[in-house]
């Protein structure tokens, strides 16, 4: 057997749900690292019957099925960078939390709570489990105002609510904090707090039902700039370019919520 393994060769897990439709979860991250030119790897925390219309259905893994793959995947192809998506439930955000204690790798979590049609993706107490043991191993958590205002109880509808936001999820242990999605005139603003100082980065806000997916992407994006070395702010306000370019350009497929254009251009600065 060779081991040919180029050690910087840049790698990025996943540990998400699956979109049969493609457009958000595992599938979305997986085509966004592939996109970045990362090679791509997924552990699935969940199952969906879903297509751009609906999620019909939600089917968690077992928990030591989930630590197993983990297991598997580490210990062969270690990542550079890593994310989380949708993970469902208090004991399967605890086998991931107990993993990340040691990953030697940036962890992106994109607390993802309750998809686009408003299935739930992540049940009350998980919210809990989220706070407690998976925020504290993350280097970013990738939250949209909705999801921020879950895990502050703070209601969040201006800029400067969004900084107190921000702050208040910092202290629960995570270096940066990215809060996406205030609409304001005609921009998409979100909040990149990094050891108390606010950086604002801003893209079109476009008027479409094709954003199924968006935040996947977005995080997905940041983890595979990350993976391939990035600092921070450039991973961040690349990623925002090519988010923002790929809703722009949406494809237009399904008859629901479509997916994003994952094919948009990757710049680097
Ligand atoms: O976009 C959030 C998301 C994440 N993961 C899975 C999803 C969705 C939204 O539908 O289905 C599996």
């Amino acid at each position: 057997m060779s081991h040919n393994h180029h050690p910087t060769f840049p790698v990025s897990l996943t540990i998400a749900g699956s979109d049969p439709s493609g457009g958000a979860g595992l599938q979305a991250d997986l085509k966004t690292f592939h996109q970045h030119a990362v090679y791509g790897m997924s552990v699935v925390t969940l199952l969906t019957v879903q297509n751009t219309r609906t999620v019909q259905a939600v089917e968690l893994l077992a928990p030591e099925f989930v630590s197993a793959q983990l297991d598997a995947v580490l210990d062969d192809i270690p990542p550079t960078a890593a994310k989380t998506g949708a993970i469902g439930s208090s004991e399967l955000i605890h086998v991931v939390a107990e993993h990340a204690k040691h990953f030697a790798f940036p962890l992106v979590v994109d607390p993802v709570m309750i998809s686009k049609h408003g299935a739930s993706l992540m049940d009350e107490t998980a919210v809990d489990t989220l706070i407690r043991e998976l925020l504290p191993q993350a280097f970013l958590v990738t939250p949209n105002r909705f999801e921020a205002s879950r895990l502050t109880g703070l209601e969040i509808t201006s800029k400067s609510q969004m900084e107190v936001a921000a702050a208040k999820i910092a202290a629960l242990g995570v270096p940066h904090v990215l809060i996406k999605g205030l609409q304001e005139n005609d921009e998409c603003i979100d909040l990149l707090w990094t050891d108390g100082a606010a950086s604002w980065l801003s893209g079109r806000w476009v008027d479409t039902p094709s954003t199924h997916g968006s935040g996947c992407v977005y995080s997905a994006a940041i983890t595979a700039r990350l993976a391939k070395g990035e600092g921070l702010h450039a991973a961040v306000h690349g990623a925002k370019e090519f988010i923002t370019h790929a809703i722009r350009t949406a494809p237009g497929l399904g008859q629901g919520r479509g997916p994003v254009n994952l094919f948009a251009p990757i710049r680097f600065h």
